[in-house]
C-alpha cells in the first residue's frame, strides 16, 4: 500500500515538473517572439515624414497635399486615409502652411476647413468659413463641398501654439469622423506627422 502510494506521488511529482517545464519553454517562445516579432502599433506612433509634405526648414515652409476619398476607409470620408483624429499634422509655431486639397472620393463632394479643436463628443454638424479657426484656412465653399476631381489649395500662418481640426464642412461629415488634427508646437524645430496607435493605414 505504502508502495503504491510512494509510486502515485512520484508520477504526480514528474507530472507537475512536466507540466512546469512545458509552461517554462512556452514562456520563453512568447518571450522570443515578442522580441523578434513586428510592432506594428508602436511603429505607427512614431514621428513620421510621409511623402504627402514637403518640409522647407530654411524658409519655414510646410506644402501638404491632401486627397479626401484617399482609400475605403472610413466609408471614404477621411483626408488621406485618416479619420476620427487618428493622425496629427504637428507644424512649429512661426511656419507658413501651403494645404492643397483634391477630392477623390467619387460619391461625395468635400472640403476642409480648420476649425479650432472641438471635443470629439462636441463636434459640428458642418463648418463654414465662419468656423475657420485661422484667416484663410479653408477651401472654396465649405460647406458644399469640392466635387471628385476638384481641387484647391490655401495658405495660411501659424502664429501661436495652439490645436485644431482639419474638418471636413459638408454637412453630417465632420460627426461622420471626416476630420483629423492639427497641432502647432513651440519647441520642435521640423514638422511631422503623429499616427494614433491602431491608426488604419493611409498614405505613407
Ligand atoms: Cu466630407
Amino acid at each position: 500500500m505504502i508502495v503504491l502510494l510512494q509510486r502515485a506521488v512520484a508520477r504526480s511529482a514528474a507530472l507537475g515538473a512536466r507540466v512546469l517545464s512545458l509552461l517554462w519553454l512556452s514562456f520563453c517562445v512568447l518571450v522570443a517572439l515578442d522580441l523578434a516579432g513586428p510592432h506594428p502599433a508602436a511603429e505607427q506612433t512614431l514621428p513620421a515624414q510621409p511623402s504627402w509634405m514637403k518640409v522647407d526648414a530654411a524658409k519655414k515652409n510646410l506644402t501638404v497635399d491632401i486627397a479626401s476619398g484617399w482609400n475605403a476607409n472610413n466609408a471614404a470620408l477621411n483626408f488621406n486615409g485618416y479619420y476620427d483624429g487618428n493622425m496629427t499634422l504637428v507644424v512649429p509655431v512661426g511656419w507658413r502652411v501651403e494645404m492643397t486639397f483634391i477630392n477623390r472620393d467619387g460619391d461625395n463632394p468635400h472640403s476642409i476647413v480648420v476649425t479650432e479643436a472641438y471635443p470629439p463628443d462636441a463636434l459640428p454638424e458642418k463648418a463654414g468659413r465662419e468656423e475657420a479657426a485661422i484667416k484663410r484656412a479653408y477651401t472654396i465653399n465649405p460647406l458644399q463641398g469640392l466635387f471628385a476631381g476638384e481641387s484647391d489649395s490655401m495658405r495660411f500662418k501659424v502664429s501661436s501654439a495652439d490645436r485644431y481640426l482639419l474638418f471636413c464642412g459638408v454637412p453630417g461629415h465632420g460627426i461622420g469622423g471626416m476630420w483629423t488634427r492639427l497641432d502647432v508646437r513651440d519647441g520642435i524645430d521640423a514638422p511631422f506627422v503623429e499616427y494614433a496607435e491602431g491608426a488604419e493605414p493611409g498614405r505613407e
